[in-house]
This record gives C-alpha cells, sequence and structure tokens, in this order.
C-alpha cells in the first residue's frame, strides 16, 4: 500500500557501464528468483524501454520510477542508487578517478568516478505493468483515515474481501514453489510455522538495508485485525526465531532490528517485516507500522485489542478505500 523506493516486482536488472545483471520474474506476484551477484551480463531490455512519463523520484533517496512502453506492453522502471558500504572503501579510494569541482574553506569537493562494479544502479522492469501497477508509484497525496471496529467491518473488510492483491506469490513460496533457495529460516509447524526469507526490496547485497519477511504458515490470518491472544504462540515463534536466525545468518543482533507489521498492508496474508533499526525504509513510520513487540504485548494485556481498537493508517489519494471511507462520511 505504501508505495517505496525499492518494490521488487518485475524483471530486476543491476545496470552500469559495464555491468548488467537480471533476474527476470513475472509482474503476476508468482515470486522471485534470486540471480548471484557474479550473474553473466544480461540483454539490455532497457534500451527497448520508451519513458512516457516519470511517476516519482526523489533526489534524497537516489531513485526515479518511470511509465513507459517495453515494445507493445506497459513497463514500469524503477532506478536507485546502491549504497556505498565500508567493505566497498579500500577499492573506491584506490580506483576511483577524482575531478575537482570546488575549493573551500572547509573543504575540497570532487567528482568521483567509481569503478563500474562500484557504481550500479538497481533497476527493476515491472512488464507488463498494470494501471494498479503505475498508480502504485505515482506520487500521491496521502491521507490519515481512523477506522473504528465498525468501520472495518462494514468498510474495510468488504472491501479487501473484493479488492485485494493476489497473494499467490505467498502461496507459492509457502508450498516451495518459488524463492526455496531464498529461505533463510524455516519452522514448518503448521500453527506456529512460519517461512523467513529476504524480501523483494533487499538485494543482499550489503546488511545495512536488511529486509527479510516472515510468512506465516497459517492461512486464514488476513492482517493485525484478525489476531487475538490465541495467535501469540505464533507471535512470539516468530520473533524468537527470526531474531536467532537474523543473528546467526547476518550477525545482527535484536537491539538493532526493527520488527513490524503493516496496518494496512498491501498483500492480506499475515506477515512480519525485520529491517535493520538504522534503516529508514518507506513504511516504517508510526502511522502504518506497529511492533511486533507491542503487539505481543497488546495482545496479553486484551485478546480483542486489534478486534476493537480504532486504528490509523495512511491512504493514497487514489487507493479504492478512501473512496468508500469518503462515501461513508468518515473522511
Ligand atoms: P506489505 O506490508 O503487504 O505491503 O508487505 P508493502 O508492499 O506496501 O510493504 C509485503 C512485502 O512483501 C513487501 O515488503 C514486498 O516488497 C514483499 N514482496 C512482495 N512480493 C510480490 C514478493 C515476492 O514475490 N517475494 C518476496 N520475497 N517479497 C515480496
Amino acid at each position: 500500500m505504501d508505495d517505496t523506493a525499492a518494490k521488487r516486482e518485475g524483471h530486476s536488472l543491476q545496470h552500469d557501464e559495464s555491468v548488467q545483471e537480471v533476474k527476470r520474474v513475472k509482474s503476476d506476484d508468482r515470486g522471485a528468483v534470486e540471480k548471484s551477484s557474479e550473474a553473466p551480463e544480461a540483454e539490455n531490455i532497457l534500451s527497448a524501454v520508451t519513458a512516457t512519463k516519470v511517476l516519482k523520484d526523489s533526489a534524497r533517496e537516489k531513485s526515479i520510477f518511470i511509465h513507459g512502453k517495453l515494445g507493445d506492453q506497459e513497463a514500469v522502471v524503477i532506478m536507485e542508487s546502491t549504497p556505498i558500504t565500508e567493505d566497498t572503501l579500500g577499492e573506491l579510494f584506490a580506483k576511483s578517478k577524482l575531478r575537482l569541482e570546488s575549493e573551500g574553506k572547509v573543504g575540497t569537493i570532487y567528482r568521483l568516478q567509481a569503478p563500474p562494479h562500484l557504481n550500479a544502479i538497481k533497476t527493476t522492469v515491472v512488464c507488463p505493468a498494470t494501471d494498479n501497477h503505475v498508480k502504485k508509484y505515482q506520487r500521491q497525496e496521502t491521507f490519515l483515515v481512523e477506522e473504528t471496529d465498525a468501520d472495518y467491518r462494514s468498510i474495510t473488510l468488504p472491501y479487501i474481501e473484493k479488492h485485494c492483491l493476489s497473494v499467490q506469490w505467498v502461496c507459492n513460496i509457502l508450498e516451495k514453489k518459488a524463492e526455496v533457495e531464498r529461505i533463510v529460516y524455516e519452522d514448518p509447524d503448521p500453527d506456529v510455522g512460519f517461512i523467513l526469507l529476504p524480501d523483494f526490496k533487499w538485494d543482499q547485497r550489503q546488511v545495512d538495508d536488511l529486509y527479510l519477511i516472515a510468512i506465516v504458515n497459517q492461512r486464514n490470518i488476513r492482517s493485525l485485525r484478525d489476531l487475538r491472544s490465541t495467535h501469540l504462540p505464533l507471535l512470539k515463534n516468530i520473533y524468537k526465531k527470526g531474531q536467532e536466525a537474523i543473528l546467526q545468518r547476518y550477525q545482527l543482533p535484536t537491539c538493532q532490528l526493527r520488527i513490524y507489521l503493516h496496518y494496512q498492508p498491501s498483500y492480506y496474508h499475515l506477515h512480519i517485516h525485520f529491517t535493520k533499526l538504522s534503516y529508514e525504509v518507506p513504511g516504517c513510520s508510526g502511522e502504518r507500522a506497529h511492533l511486533l513487540a507491542d503487539v505481543i504485548q497488546n495482545l496479553h494485556l486484551n485478546s480483542d485489542y486489534y478486534k476493537s481498537q480504532t486504528m490509523y493508517f495512511p491512504l493514497r489519494a487514489d487507493h479504492g478505500l478512501m473512496n468508500k471511507f469518503k462515501k461513508a462520511g468518515r473522511l
């Protein structure tokens, strides 16, 4: 629901002067295929893309979202500069070319030309792109919605039952038809089990922007709203084992993790986000992200907390649910 500078749905390729990597994934939510950083040079499908509109760009996030055509199909191309990481500094310092830009009292400014392999632009090509994809990436005003439990039952629930995005990609992951080799941890228990794996948003090149999701095995929990105290064993299991798996695999301790659920999510099959605390990923702010630790505490206090609580969440102006809340006189 929140549009971020890092959606990974579609063909994805890394691109610079000399290096190109392609991971080809269809945009029908069937899941991703990870390519290693040593992937061979791929065909430059970007050369066949005609850009029609810049949907959004951000100098701060160093990203641009473009609507265009790939042949006769609609496409969205997302390009993001990759972070500079500590492990590449040695090579970056030794092998870059510098041009002097200006000399001042405080410092000297250079334009640095990094070696091509340290200068990649992460590029995602969503093709064929639907109207929803285009909308999702288009810059839009957002509004804070107040949803009582009655609103949930009369407005939100009927809407998501009719319009929610396909969770086929989730089923494919749970059924081991997709992303099997990407699984970081799995607990196969049908009640408290889950699969932990890298989110589409993370290219796994550096832990600085670590982003994993835990997808629960249970198929009937749509979102935070469905959680009751009976789900505490499941939530505690994810909290504990997710942290342990991340510590073991990435040496990142719990105190450096942000573990949360989105409300509203984009996909109504319960999943938990694990990101590095210092990584300010879009969607991690208070109006949309609910810390799993708080969720566990709230359910301990009151089993019906999320059933009865008034919830607040941001909606984009073009979101279908906005209209429903407006029509009901709730906005
Ligand atoms: P969300 O809270 O439903 O909404 O999160 P958001 O997309 O607005 O954050 C769903 C998460 O699943 C997002 O972080 C997506 O990047 C991620 N995601 C979506 N798809 C289709 C896939 C996929 O096929 N594989 C993986 N690994 N992650 C995905």
